[in-house]
């Protein structure tokens, strides 16, 4: 028999990339989907099979983390041996708008889960993974942030993913069961929701490259985070499970940029070299120089080829105006073009300023370290929004109606 495996919040980033990790190893995969007025399982249609098929070994379950009779149900009808609770209303500043909710789902829909192992007396059967985060360190009281680092929540979500972290705890204590905590920091990849501010830096790039908008707003740009990619992050989440005894463990890089220093790297790989002008509120973003031969291969999907040519050569060879893309005029942002603004209604009431982790006792225990680097998602990202910016371009040339998508 396949292992089983159970996954909360399978239609999010992570859910989407730890489906695929189990297919891969040979699991059935169950996961549970909200209800919702309209389709919300594109990160996963790819992994859909019809049911009717013979072998098929992914399904899906309607359920809600605030519903425990679902929980139950579907724990009792799954009979998985590894659930992974990734559910959670997971953006911090909508938490400040939805602290109710966030408890909810985030904090109370942990224990439900938990509860319902106990209920169905599966607390020896079953091992269980809880999604716990960075956010938890908050107003961080020492650097790099470890396993030992006390908990300084700065926002409802981080206050309900401490309660999540310490019934996890709390059951395995009490009831023996094998339940470990994730303490991940900032994970990032091209299916990264669209409102946190590593995908809204990429789709913006992108479309501003394209010349399908002009320039978007962003709040703290001062703030440090410790970036890695989810493929990296959900393979911690298999191994902590495949241990012999459960854990709590740091997933992260070691290594932290701020907002400002992504927003610098993601214009450099459509070929923008961006300066910050004035300060608080008033600062911008300043479009300083184009690399037309970067920039007009990044407007037509071949970054790649430019990439992989010759720098220098390829430096020489495009002076500007020499590009088929450019040669009436110098596209759509000029030097002098003003990108990026400031809008106070992307600051928190409390923001959490710095985060990096030390992901050491994860690498002495089963031997996890990140291998994705902060530039090679960086680029990652924003060649997948290039090509999402391409599509919309061509569609909308073709008279298609093509919807922003904009928080
Ligand atoms: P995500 O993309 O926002 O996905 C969250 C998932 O939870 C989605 O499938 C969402 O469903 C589902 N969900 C939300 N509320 C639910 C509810 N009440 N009942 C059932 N499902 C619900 O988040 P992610 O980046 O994949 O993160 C996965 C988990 O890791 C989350 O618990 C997050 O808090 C935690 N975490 C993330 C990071 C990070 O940097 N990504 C770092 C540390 C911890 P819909 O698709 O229907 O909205
Ligand atoms: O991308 P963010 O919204 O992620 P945040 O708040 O760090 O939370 C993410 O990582 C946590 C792990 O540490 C997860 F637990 C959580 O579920 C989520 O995945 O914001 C990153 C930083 C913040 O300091 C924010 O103030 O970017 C700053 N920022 C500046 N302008 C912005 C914006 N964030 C967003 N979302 N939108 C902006 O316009």
């Amino acid at each position: 028999m396949p292992r089983a495996a159970l996954i909360t919040g399978i239609t999010g980033q992570d859910g989407a990339y730890l489906a695929e990790l189990l297919l891969q190893q040979g699991y059935t995969v169950h996961g549970i989907k909200r209800r919702a007025s309209s389709f919300n399982t594109d990160r996963v249609d790819h992994l859909y099979a019809d049911p009717h098929q013979e072998g098929v070994r992914f399904f899906m379950n309607y359920g809600d983390m605030t519903d425990a009779t679902n929980l139950i149900r579907v724990v009792q009808e799954t009979q998985p041996d590894e659930i992974y609770n990734l559910a959670a209303q997971s953006h911090v500043q909508v938490s400040f708008e939805t602290p109710e909710y966030t408890a909810n789902s985030d904090a109370l829909g942990t224990l439900r889960l938990l509860e319902a192992l106990r209920i169905l007396g599966m607390e020896r059967k079953v091992r269980f993974y809880q999604a716990s985060t960075s956010e938890m360190f908050g107003l961080v009281r020492e650097m790099p942030q470890r396993e030992t680092t006390p908990f300084y929540p700065r926002s409802p979500y981080g206050a309900a993913k401490v309660y999540g972290y310490w019934i996890t705890v709390n059951y395995r204590e009490a009831y023996g069961i094998h339940a470990s905590n994730g303490i991940l920091f900032n994970h990032e990849s091209p299916i990264r929701g669209e409102t946190f501010v590593t995908r809204k830096i990429t789709r913006a790039v992108a479309r501003i490259a394209l010349g399908l908008q002009e320039s978007f707003y962003l709040g703290n740009l001062d703030s440090r985070r410790d970036w890695g990619h989810a493929r990296d992050y959900v393979r911690a989440m298999y191994l902590m499970l495949q241990q012999d005894e459960p854990g709590d463990y740091v997933i992260a890089t070691g290594r932290q940029h701020s907002v400002r220093e992504f927003v610098l790297r993601a214009f450099g790989e459509v070929g923008i070299k961006l300066r910050f002008e004035g300060e608080g509120l008033e600062e911008v973003g300043v479009v300083d120089e184009v690399d037309l031969p970067r920039f007009s291969a990044a407007r037509r999907g071949d970054l790649a080829a430019e990439l992989a040519a010759d720098d220098g050569a390829a430096a020489a060879a495009g002076q500007a105006g020499s590009h088929p893309a450019l040669i009436d005029g110098e596209g759509p942002v000029p030097p002098g073009s003003v990108v990026l603004r400031i809008d106070p209604r992307y600051f928190r009431p409390t923001e959490v300023e710095s985060l990096v982790g030390d992901p050491t006792k994860a690498r002495e225990r089963f031997g996890w370290q990140a291998t994705i680097t902060f530039d090679e998602l960086v680029r990652e990202m924003v060649a997948d929004d290039l090509v999402a910016a391409r599509r919309d371009d061509l569609l909308s040339a073709k008279g298609f109606v093509v919807r922003e998508f904009r928080e």
